[in-house]
């Protein structure tokens, strides 16, 4: 179905796909002939929209900023006129080209999807975090396929990603037996939530545990070696019941840092806040006398790991040099 003036807006449809007061008083004054319109799918020539009268394809045109799913546009019958400002925006590095790519727009939430049956990589949740932060989201581990292993590891599991990411939201759940999937409704109900993490960790299976039906496309994790097999292909948002969206993303081999160091510092305050106690200005935190963080390290108020992945992204950060923040969102 295209989006046709001539069918009955239906405002629930909209608010369904995340409407809400801000995008009515940014599209109040919009172009006779346009609607609103939200990205739910984008491959890369064209869009797929969701409006209050359906859905439709648009060309991509090269005269707008790059879209993500998540964006809300203006668009008539056969274009997308216009973006709307954004409150997020999840990026990551490019692979291939540096620069940025885009991931999801307009998120709340992103939940860091990790299986627990293999071993938690502390960290890719360290990065994920970053980058959520620099999104202007908030990130929350989700630890599935609970079904598959003991309490022990579980535990395990919590501690690891708490020691390198303190304080860090983490729910516990399985798509399987549906334990603690009724906390995760709770935290995803009324939001615009993405969920990331790599090949096979089963952000698919839990978008389809969480909608009651098989929405996303899953695939069995080779036998052996517990990967995943990229089943997922384009990022897709799914309209569940409760006003959320879900945005499912393909896994990722590699999040590449695009972000500034000042958000890197950020999210690892209690480590950057270390260094201006350390006695002299130019200390590398290496050998000198009174440095602050050698000192944290030695009391066991600092984690060395946590003090090493801050000083890495760090220099990963400074390395991508992104855009001034300034101009980080559109
Ligand atoms: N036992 C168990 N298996 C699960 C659970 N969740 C997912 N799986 C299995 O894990 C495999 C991978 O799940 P997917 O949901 O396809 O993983 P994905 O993260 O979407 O993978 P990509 O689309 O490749 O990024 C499938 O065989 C699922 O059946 C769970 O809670 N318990
Ligand atoms: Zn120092």
């Amino acid at each position: 179905m295209g989006v046709v003036p001539e069918l009955t807006p239906d405002p629930a449809a909209l608010r369904a796909l995340g409407w809400n007061d801000r995008w009515a008083t940014l599209a109040a004054d919009r172009p006779p002939g346009t609607e609103p319109a939200r990205v739910v799918r984008h491959d890369s020539v064209a869009v797929v929209v969701a409006g209050a009268a359906g859905t439709g394809t648009r060309p991509i045109r090269p005269a707008l900023p790059p879209l993500a799913v998540g964006d809300w546009l203006l668009v008539d019958d056969d274009s997308v006129v216009d973006l709307l400002p954004r409150t997020s925006l999840l990026q990551r590095r490019d692979p291939t080209r540096g620069g940025a790519q885009l991931i999801a727009a307009n998120v709340d939430r992103v939940g860091i999807v990790c299986g627990l049956d293999r071993p938690v990589k502390v960290g890719r949740v360290q990065r994920f975090v970053v980058q959520v932060f620099d999104a202007g989201a908030l990130p929350m581990v989700v630890l599935t396929k609970s079904d598959m292993v003991d309490d022990r590891t579980i535990a395990e599991a919590e501690a690891d990603i708490e020691r390198a990411s303190p304080g860090i939201e983490m729910i516990v759940c399985s798509a399987r037996t549906q334990h603690g999937l009724d906390a995760l409704r709770r935290v995803v109900a009324g939001r615009t939530v993405a969920f990331v993490g790599e090949s096979g960790a089963g952000k698919s299976t839990l978008v389809n545990a969480l909608a009651g039906r098989e929405i996303a496309a899953t695939n069995e994790v080779r036998r052996g070696d517990a990967k995943g097999r990229h089943t997922t292909t384009a990022r897709e948002l799914h309209v569940l019941p409760g006003h959320c969206c879900l945005v499912d993303t393909p896994g990722l081999r590699e999040v590449g840092l695009f972000t500034d160091v000042d958000t890197v510092d950020d999210v690892f305050e209690d480590v950057a806040g270390l260094v201006h106690d350390c006695r002299f200005n130019d200390c590398s935190h290496s050998t000198e006398p009174g440095c602050a963080v050698l000192g944290a390290i030695e009391e066991g108020t600092l984690d060395r790991d946590r003090y090493e992945s801050w000083q890495d992204l760090r220099r990963e950060a400074e390395a991508a040099r992104p855009h001034p923040p300034d101009r980080r969102r559109s």
